[in-house]
């Protein structure tokens, strides 16, 4: 199939073979099109019923849509064709076709519900605008991994398949490892501190993450895709720097890569480069601030978690990415270091979208006999955890980092309604496959 030539790229004057799906037919009469579709567009084929052969004419125009079709013509200027070019078909190959009741219609025209589409997500992905998302998707991902090394961090993978969870019990899969039980994963915290004690220091990892949450909202998944960093030597506020520089390198990444993409969304108007400079609240500036906006049946108080409704009256009041700074440690996992002069408050912070939280980090405890503590407090057994704890006992520095969830990225960056739109074949309560 070396022959084939995109829909964007053919030549007037010259012959091309292009392929790909039957967008539509039109049949005017003595004239018919076939409007062709490939991943760089659409191409207008013309059919002249009288001064073409029969059969040319028959696989053309009776192809149903979304066969495949290979077509070898000459290409011509059209001005009143979609592309102002059209090709005049010297033969047509139907390599497979489809059957002519679709579930769903690519071309955009019939909105499906999104279970319909994630159920056919091949032909979802065939209209434009589902397409953007996951081109758009793939350059905030090649975005971030250059934003981490220019921060000088290595791209590590750690394993799925663990032995203990650490975001909390109740969220996690279990599995049968030869006869043991085991957990995917809920998140590379662990080891990617581990990793931070050792040689190389400063590391960044794109994986999945698995939550057993019970959760069906527009922003939960079941398995997500987590970009994770860890620095040695750093502190919550270096941490939070390098959260701005990520996030702020995704959005100036799509906005000057993706303009196509934005402009099939609508969106090539809407998305703004944040200044990478977010304001740093602290839990108790955010709590009174909500609070102030009357927007909550009961007042925040210190220790409270911020509710949906408390992330979005803030988020409207503050109007931009902010971080929550300096959250109380009894609500912020075990690993989370506190402040040393004030115990009752930890060094975790959380990166907001006005929409959502987008990221959760902070400094981490580093040192042995806490970090023991910390376990018992939170009623963790540290036994099961001595391949972490261990290590901690042979030179383990300060070191600080966070968790960022890349479909939440993709979503408000978006506008999307639901994170499901972010990824190809999402996992939640109800979907185990496709
Ligand atoms: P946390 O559990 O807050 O922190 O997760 C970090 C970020 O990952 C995203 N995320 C999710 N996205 C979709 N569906 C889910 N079920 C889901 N769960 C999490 C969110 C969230 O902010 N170990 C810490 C990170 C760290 O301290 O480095 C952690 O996992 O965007």
């Amino acid at each position: 199939m070396s022959d084939r030539t995109y829909a964007a790229e053919v030549t007037v004057g010259e012959t091309a073979t292009v392929a790909g799906w039957v967008h539509e037919v039109r049949d005017l009469g003595g004239i018919a099109f076939l409007i062709l579709r490939d991943r760089t567009g659409q191409l207008q084929v013309k059919f002249e019923k009288d001064e073409m052969d029969d059969d040319l004419v028959e696989a053309g125009t009776g192809a149903s849509r979304e066969s495949v079709v290979r077509v070898t013509g000459l290409v011509e200027e059209e001005p009143r064709a979609p592309t102002g070019v059209e090709v005049v078909p010297e033969t047509v190959e139907v390599i497979a076709e489809a059957d002519p009741e679709l579930p769903l219609d690519p071309s955009g025209k019939v909105d499906a519900e999104i279970d319909t589409r994630l159920n056919n997500r091949t032909l979802d992905l065939r209209r434009d605008e589902a397409k953007a998302i996951f081109e758009i998707r793939a350059e905030v991902l090649r975005a971030v991994r250059e934003a981490f090394r220019e921060t000088d961090c290595t791209e590590i993978t750690t394993p799925k398949i663990v032995a203990t969870g650490t975001e909390g019990g109740t969220e996690l899969f279990p599995i049968t490892y030869f006869g043991e039980e085991a957990f995917m994963n809920q998140s590379p915290q662990l080891f990617k501190q581990l990793i931070a004690g050792s040689g190389l220091e400063r590391v960044f990892e794109i994986g999945p993450i698995f939550r057993a949450e019970e959760h069906n909202t527009p922003r939960h998944l079941n398995e997500a895709t987590s970009i994770d960093f860890e620095g040695a030597f750093c502190d919550a506020h270096d941490a939070m720097d390098v959260a701005e520089a990520v996030v702020s390198a995704a959005y100036e990444a799509v906005v000057e890569n993706c303009t196509d993409q934005l402009e099939t969304l609508g969106l090539d108007e809407e998305i703004a480069v944040p200044d990478g400079d977010f304001p740093r609240l602290t839990y108790e500036e955010a709590i009174e601030r909500v609070n102030a906006t009357g927007q909550l049946d009961e007042q925040l108080v210190w220790g409270d978690d911020l509710s949906t409704e408390a992330e979005r009256a803030l988020g409207e009041d503050v109007g931009e990415f902010y971080f929550i700074t300096d959250w109380p440690s009894e609500i912020k996992p075990f690993y989370i270091k506190d402040h040393d002069d004030e115990p009752d408050v930890s060094t975790g912070f959380d990166l907001m979208h006005p929409r959502m939280e987008l990221v959760s980090g902070g400094q981490r405890e580093h040192r042995y006999d806490p970090l023991i503590e910390g376990f018992e407090q939170q009623g963790l057994d540290p036994e099961q955890f001595a391949y972490y704890t261990e290590m901690f006992r042979y030179g383990m520095p300060p070191h600080a980092g966070f968790g960022l969830g890349g479909e939440r990225l993709v979503m408000t960056m978006l506008g999307l309604e639901n994170i499901r739109e972010a990824v190809l074949f999402p996992r939640d309560r109800q979907r185990l496959s496709p």
